[in-house]
């Protein structure tokens, strides 16, 4: 095979099919067309269009739980059929194809030339590490809760609570739009000024990602309000604007603050096994191409649970070699309280961002104690205590494990 190719790999579950000759059929559908009836001549000029199947693997396995026989088939595209842009190569892949039976899309390997259009995330762990100055622990995210209906007083006082608890990064709640009561030009502001107010009594410096939002095409416009307005980070709903809104945003040199790519609807795209796009190609490899800087996703622990061994391929995917683009922070998010902090270190290493709203406002001694027992409960693991001996000493740990148990497996 001549010049670059890109490779998508499925798992197409049937119980009867020709899998060979299926693959070789989703190979000429979504490139040239029908290659068998065309003229000799015709073949010789078209070849270099053409996909070509790389493997065909098939799998019989006789138990019911097992959802039937499948094959993983994996396809190479001519990157010559398709621009530099992930909607094209999303719609090449997985377009049509989609909605043609029980077919998942697992992975896609873009060609190095596809790759090199891609500046991915402008920070990544180290450059979010460093506008931090933290460069030794697990950052600890916190999420805005109950944030509608709410005035600027109120957020401005919910924001400082968080901030004072030497929380890292505060987020926006996604579901927190353009609204009369805290609009764009006044809660960021008033957020950042808190954030300054409580850096004086912790001396922790502070990222708030405020959420990105409105129509696609007043993003940039949007984006450039909060940035005027003093904001340091944005919270983006990728996967209801689109991958292609976050590359545009993360490589535009005038949003020069990280972007932190929230995983609302993904619900819709990975959890069935015969539909959909996988989660580690969903959440990890396509947000790190896209260039968000942090990844949310729901952890194997808490409330909204994704499999374990999905969850460590997103992971891997955010933080592997695999890619040019710099690493992202995984952020397994949902239900997380300070007594799974020591599962989560222990599955995702040092660079993690544990990330929990109820588990910060719902501490019994409101969110400034929950921000402590969680950075306390980091700093029981990095000591090499349990949590239980570390909050003999430290009240807020204890206090949150009183309520939420520890977690060992
Ligand atoms: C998977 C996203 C998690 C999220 O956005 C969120 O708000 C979590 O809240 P808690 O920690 O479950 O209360």
């Amino acid at each position: 095979m001549n010049g670059a190719y890109s490779t998508a790999t499925y798992r197409l579950y049937d119980d009867k099919a020709d899998f060979d000759k299926k693959a070789r059929g989703i190979a000429e559908g979504l490139t040239v067309g029908s290659w068998t009836e065309l003229p000799e001549v015709a073949k010789q000029r078209m070849e270099k269009y053409l996909g070509r199947v790389v493997s065909v693997a098939v799998h019989d396995p006789k138990d019911a739980a097992s959802g039937g026989r499948y094959a993983d088939i994996k396809i190479a595209y001519p990157d010559l059929n398709f621009s530099r842009d992930l909607p094209a190569l999303l719609v090449t892949t997985f377009g049509k194809l989609s909605m043609d039976g029980r077919i998942k899309l697992l992975d896609l390997q873009p060609s190095a030339d596809f790759l090199s259009a891609f500046p991915g995330p402008k920070f990544g762990i180290q450059g979010v590490r460093e506008r931090l100055g933290v460069h030794d622990r697990p950052l600890v995210m916190s999420i805005f809760k109950s944030v509608i209906g709410y005035d600027l007083a109120g957020l401005r006082e919910q924001f400082l609570q968080q901030a004072l608890g030497g929380v890292d990064l505060i987020k926006d709640d996604e579901i927190l739009f353009e609204n009369p009561l805290t609009p764009l030009e006044k809660r960021v502001p008033a957020c950042i000024e808190a954030a300054r107010e409580a850096e004086q009594q912790t001396g922790q410096k502070l990222i708030y990602f405020t959420n990105l939002t409105g129509p696609t095409f007043k993003l940039r416009e949007n984006a450039l309000r909060a940035i005027e307005a003093g904001a340091n980070g944005l919270l983006f709903n990728v996967l209801a604007y689109g991958f292609d809104a976050l590359a545009a945003l993360a490589s535009d040199p005038d949003i020069a603050v990280p972007i932190a790519a929230h995983p609302a609807m993904a619900g819709a795209f990975y959890p069935s096994p015969y539909h959909g796009i996988a989660a580690p190609l969903l959440l990890g490899k396509l947000i790190r191409i896209a260039g968000a800087d942090l990844s949310l996703f729901p952890s194997p622990y808490g409330s909204v649970v994704m499999p374990k061994e999905e969850n460590f391929a997103v992971r891997d995917a955010l933080l592997g070699g695999e890619l040019p683009q710099r690493t992202v922070f995984p952020v397994p998010s949902a239900g997380i309280h300070p007594g799974l902090v020591p599962l989560i270190l222990r599955d995702f290493g040092p660079e993690v961002v544990v990330n929990a709203g109820g588990g910060v406002h719902g501490h019994p001694g409101g969110a400034a104690a929950g921000g402590r027992a969680f950075r306390q409960a980091v700093d029981a693991v990095l000591s090499g205590q349990t949590l239980e001996a570390y909050a003999a000493q430290h009240p807020e740990l204890k206090a949150a494990i009183d309520r939420w148990g520890v977690r060992s497996a």
